[in-house]
């Protein structure tokens, strides 16, 4: 057996594991861009992203996996703008990661925390993904600093600096934006609600859960978690949900029936794009 060439997994073996801290941070990122280059001109500046939206380090064996999800309608030029920041920029942290895209299909009012949920469940057919960063499509981080790895003790809010705030928590309990989560923490709390139809509310039943389970939200310092928010108009499909407050007042009640374990959808494609798995769901309508 000396001297036999090795088989490619022992060969993956002997490649030594990534550094805790990537040499290729530069810290504060411009994130300024009047119009996002076409998603062909994004895959040609990203040459090692294999199809699917997935990246390894080349020379080096990933400490983190990181599945990055991303609720979907209708917002092409920020999905591009999303795209054309985020590769280089998971790239530069040395990940293993892959990017989603969870895409409700049809007019249906939009509901965020559901395709989230999705986009776990989806996620993890592929991998054991150490971490699930769950990612607003129009959020740019500016700090690469700003690790895209999970806390292994308690649930991670990530936006807590956002110019729409003025780079301030705009309340204590905000969870909206970019969070992550491990599977584990994500099953303790029964993922997130299904019933959230449109604009708001969701975010906050999500935080409201971590704390019903004993888990504490945990966040990095101010001064790495800041992110721009593209600016938008309010989306057709995702008005104000009216019912936010009355939902509110049920999550104790509700978390442990409503949730991943009540999640139901009809998968209607899984497309290997060059920079992302799109994932096409129809996730049903408002009762
Ligand atoms: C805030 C939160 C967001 C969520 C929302 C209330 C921030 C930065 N984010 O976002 O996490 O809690 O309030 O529901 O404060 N989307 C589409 N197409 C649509 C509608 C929504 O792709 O037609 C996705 C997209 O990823 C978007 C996200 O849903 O970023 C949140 O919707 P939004 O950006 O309209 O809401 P916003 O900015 O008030
Ligand atoms: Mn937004």
């Amino acid at each position: 057996q000396l001297g036999a060439p090795a088989s490619p997994g022992e060969e993956l073996e002997r490649e030594k594991d990534c550094p805790e801290t990537s040499p290729y941070l530069v810290g504060p990122v411009s994130v300024l861009l009047s119009s996002p280059p076409s998603l062909s001109q994004i895959a040609e500046r990203n040459p090692l992203v294999s199809l699917g939206g997935m990246y390894q380090p080349p020379s080096c064996q990933a400490l983190h996996h990181t599945a990055l999800i991303v609720p979907y309608r209708n917002r092409p030029a920020h999905l591009r703008t999303l795209l054309y920041h985020i590769h280089p920029f998971l790239q530069r942290q040395q990940l293993h990661y892959r990017v989603y895209i969870v895409h409700q299909a049809g007019n249906s009012t939009f509901n965020r925390a559901k395709l989230l949920n999705v986009g776990v469940r989806e996620a993890l057919r592929d991998e054991d993904w150490g971490c699930l960063f769950l990612h607003d499509v129009d959020l740019l981080p500016e700090n690469d600093r700003n690790h895209y790895v999970c806390d292994p003790r308690n649930p991670k809010h990530v936006s807590v600096a956002m110019d729409k705030f003025g780079y301030r928590l705009p309340y204590p309990q905000y969870f909206g934006g970019v969070s992550a989560l491990t599977p584990d923490q994500y099953l303790k709390m029964n993922g997130f609600p299904n019933q959230y139809w449109g604009w708001g509310g969701e975010d906050d039943d999500i935080a409201t859960r971590v704390r019903l389970c004993g888990m504490k939200i945990t966040r990095p310092p101010i001064s790495v978690g800041h992110y721009k928010m593209i600016k938008h108009r309010a989306d057709r499909g995702n008005e104000q949900n009216p019912h936010r407050f009355d939902l509110l007042m049920r999550t104790r009640r509700s978390w442990h029936s409503d949730g991943l374990n009540s999640l139901t959808y009809d998968l209607l494609s899984r497309e290997l794009q060059p920079l992302y798995t799109n994932l096409s769901v129809n996730i049903g309508e408002e009762p």
